[in-house]
């Protein structure tokens, strides 16, 4: 955070006083009662704004890069990361999230690494790609969420014959913060893996049952789930199950550890909304990041009383304690990436329900390339 000093000037103030705060700032100490009310705001003041990218801006952009940019080492990845333009250059979606699309083409390997901060991916469009997450090789298809938690060597590979794009949320920003970032590159482009795909997956292949043998490293860290792919063909027929049961706006899911039930990540949140056409979802504050994923169909969200018109592919942030509410034009789904799980942890997490609907100040309009 960048504090203002508001050092009252002469000569309003006495001789002796500015001399103080000339010499308090010569050895790097700061009166805190002229910054109090900048550090100890009545509710959260993120830097992060309300934003959209859109599907139709990211996906030539991809192409482009594709046609453009080999993945080789070093640069690791094809990956065009979201910059929130109120974190003023930096590279995340929200202060304390990353977010991105990867696209891979036919044939490409993004080569094998670890990293301190954890991943997950969330599949818009293609096939023939699966990343090998510790030796298990899980496929991907669209709609599906595949997790590469901290510090499991991961790599991704296509033997399809197009290129896919996925999301990728990281909690890089937090781990940063926490000034624990660490990166080690595999020696080869591959690490070894098994040669039967997706073993995490049938290893709970029945809801309630885990199977005991056949463990791969890293499979039973009790610090992520153990499970690392939720399928959209799952996911789906979940999400309709809950809309027939409820007669609500929305109906949502959360991905969660099968043999805890926490969060996916121990930092991170990933889930599911279906929305119901014409109805509209309450209007909550929530603090902690959100990062949304329009995956079918289309709406509106009213983030802070500016209007974001959705439609598939789109990515949106709602940043902490924003008002946001949901309005689809017809049967719609958002995945959602957030950090709720370290606000739970540290006493933090809060939520509040508007009166009513917010009133639309503005329609964002997304950027388009000149
Ligand atoms: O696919 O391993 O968006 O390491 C950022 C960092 C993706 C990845 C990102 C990464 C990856
Ligand atoms: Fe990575």
């Amino acid at each position: 955070m960048t504090v203002e000093q508001s050092v009252p000037e002469a000569p309003t103030v006495e001789p002796e006083l500015a001399a103080l705060y000339a010499d308090l700032s010569a050895v790097h100490l700061h009166p805190l009662w002229t910054i109090t009310k900048q550090l100890l705001t009545p509710t959260p003041q993120p830097r992060s704004v309300p934003w959209l990218w859109s599907a139709g801006v990211l996906a030539p952009l991809a192409d482009r890069a594709l046609r453009l940019v080999p993945v080789e080492r070093g640069g690791e990845r094809r990956v065009l990361s979201f910059g929130n333009p109120g974190l003023g250059g930096l590279p995340y979606a929200a202060g304390t999230l990353w977010g991105a699309v990867q696209c891979l083409g036919p044939g490409e390997t993004a080569p094998a690494h670890r990293h301190s901060p954890g991943a997950v991916r969330f599949v818009l469009e293609g096939s023939g790609v699966w990343t090998t997450v510790d030796g298990d090789p899980c496929d991907m298809a669209p709609g599906d969420l595949v997790l590469t938690p901290g510090w499991n060597w991961h790599e991704h590979t296509s033997d399809g014959s197009s290129r896919m794009l996925w999301f990728d949320g990281l909690d890089l920003p937090m781990v940063e913060a926490l000034d624990a970032v660490f990166f080690e590159p595999y020696p080869q482009d591959r690490q070894p893996a098994r040669a039967e795909h997706n073993l995490s997956e049938a290893r709970f292949a029945g809801a309630g049952r885990r199977h005991v043998e056949g463990s791969v490293t890293g499979a039973l860290d009790p610090r992520h789930s153990p499970l690392l792919v939720y399928r959209w063909t799952d996911t789906d027929a979940e999400l309709t199950r809950l809309a027939a049961a409820r007669d609500t706006a929305m109906v949502s899911l959360e991905f969660v550890n099968p043999n805890t039930g926490a969060s996916v990540l121990p930092t991170l949140s990933c889930g599911m909304h279906r929305l119901r056409p014409d109805r509209r979802t309450e209007a909550v504050r929530r603090t902690g990041n959100t990062i949304f994923v329009a995956y079918r169909g289309s709406g509106s969200s009213v983030i802070d009383g500016v209007r974001f018109d959705w439609s598939p592919g789109d990515v949106f942030v709602a940043p902490s304690w924003s008002a946001v509410e949901h309005l689809a034009a017809e049967p719609a789904d958002l995945f959602s990436l957030g950090d709720a799980p370290v606000l739970r942890a540290l006493n933090l997490y809060r939520e509040q329900a508007l009166d009513g609907p917010q009133d639309v100040r503005r329609v964002f309009e997304p950027d388009r390339v000149p």
